[in-house]
């Protein structure tokens, strides 16, 4: 606000002191809020964890750190960081957090949620997030079942799965989450593990350095509900955590068999490898965000109303309805 318009400039300049002055690093004490109420040994706890240390790292602007979520166990993610947050409606998170990076584009905004909430109740809106590219991070904590309401079939469930809605096992195909974010258009596209800390941190910090609407399908289990699904997946209990290789435009012959992020149909075969399949960037493009097409339409308005109030664009909008 200018200081006009306060009409206080002593305060305007008291402000400014603030804002200029030496920031404290952010602490892993200072993000934390509520403990988590997850049970012991749900795979959500590591999420929050390598969360923190990407906050922690990356000293964020404290009071621009945002996260939303959905309904689900993965869902309560907001009430355990401290800082702007809300735990919205089942599904809706998506358009939730559309209207906030439209809004304040300063903002870091971070999106959590579940299977069922992102692929299921909120499928729709995960599509057209991605195919306006808006500007956050969204972190998809994928158990393969409904955790939170005890034990439903998701749309990641396997067939064969016994739930409470499927009592003879799972018949329906499940949702490929590559394939979905691939066809869907989102320009950030990884998968991890919760049981590998170092790697979920690295994603983070891939997607939260990519501008546009990155998503990141985290294997996390529900020990409770869906326990051991991930072992093939996570070498301290047998299994094998293969990591996508990327290019690195050496020119050596290894580097023509390394995946290039920038291929959708590489990537898409990628997505087709069997359970538990391969993990980290899938796809990664550079395309114009809504937040910066938005901004350049608005400014274009703007000029061509000679500089009008939007109170002034509104009358003249009404005007001519009449
Ligand atoms: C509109 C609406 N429909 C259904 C529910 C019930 N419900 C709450 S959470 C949930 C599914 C949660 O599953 P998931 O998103 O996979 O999260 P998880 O608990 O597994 O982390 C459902 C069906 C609801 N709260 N609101
Ligand atoms: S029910 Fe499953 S997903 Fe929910 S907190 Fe417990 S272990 Fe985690
Ligand atoms: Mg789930």
């Amino acid at each position: 606000m200018s200081e006009a318009t306060t009409g206080n400039g002593e305060e305007a300049a008291a402000s400014a002191a603030v804002i200029d002055a030496p920031r404290e690093k952010l602490t892993k004490k200072a993000i934390t809020a509520d403990q988590p109420t997850w049970c012991p040994g749900c795979g959500d706890f590591a999420v929050l964890a390598a969360f923190y240390k990407v906050l922690e790292k990356r000293n964020l602007d404290h009071e621009k750190i945002v996260t939303l979520a959905g309904i689900g166990c993965s869902s309560r993610f907001p009430y355990f960081v401290n800082g702007h947050g809300a735990h919205y409606i089942h599904g809706r998170a998506v358009p939730l957090a559309s209207g906030i990076s439209l809004a304040r584009p300063d903002l870091h905004v971070f999106l959590f949620g579940g299977d069922g909430d992102g692929f299921s109740i909120g499928g729709n809106h995960l599509d057209h997030g991605a195919r306006k590219n808006i500007n956050m991070t969204y972190f998809i904590m994928d158990n393969f079942v409904y955790g939170l309401t005890k034990k439903q079939t998701s749309p990641t469930s396997p067939i064969g799965f016994k739930s409470k809605t499927d009592p003879t096992g799972a018949i329906d195909q499940p949702v490929n989450p590559m394939k979905k974010l691939i066809a869907g258009g989102a320009t950030f596209i990884a998968r991890t593990h919760a049981a590998n800390v170092v790697h979920m941190i690295q994603m983070i910090e891939r997607a939260f350095d990519h501008q546009g609407f990155s998503v990141i399908e985290c294997l996390s289990e529900c020990v409770e509900f869906f326990p051991d699904v991930f072992d093939p997946a996570n070498p301290k209990k047998g299994g094998s955590f293969e990591v996508i290789q990327e290019k690195k435009w050496d020119g050596t012959p290894e580097d023509e068999l390394r995946h290039d992020v920038t291929d959708e149909l590489a990537a898409y075969k990628l997505a087709t490898l069997p359970f538990p399949g391969v993990f980290g960037v899938f796809y990664e493009t550079d395309r114009p965000t809504k937040n910066a097409l938005e901004k350049k339409w608005i400014q274009t308005t703007r000029e061509r109303t000679g500089n009008a109030s939007d109170l002034e664009i509104l009358q003249k909008t009404f005007d001519r309805m009449k």
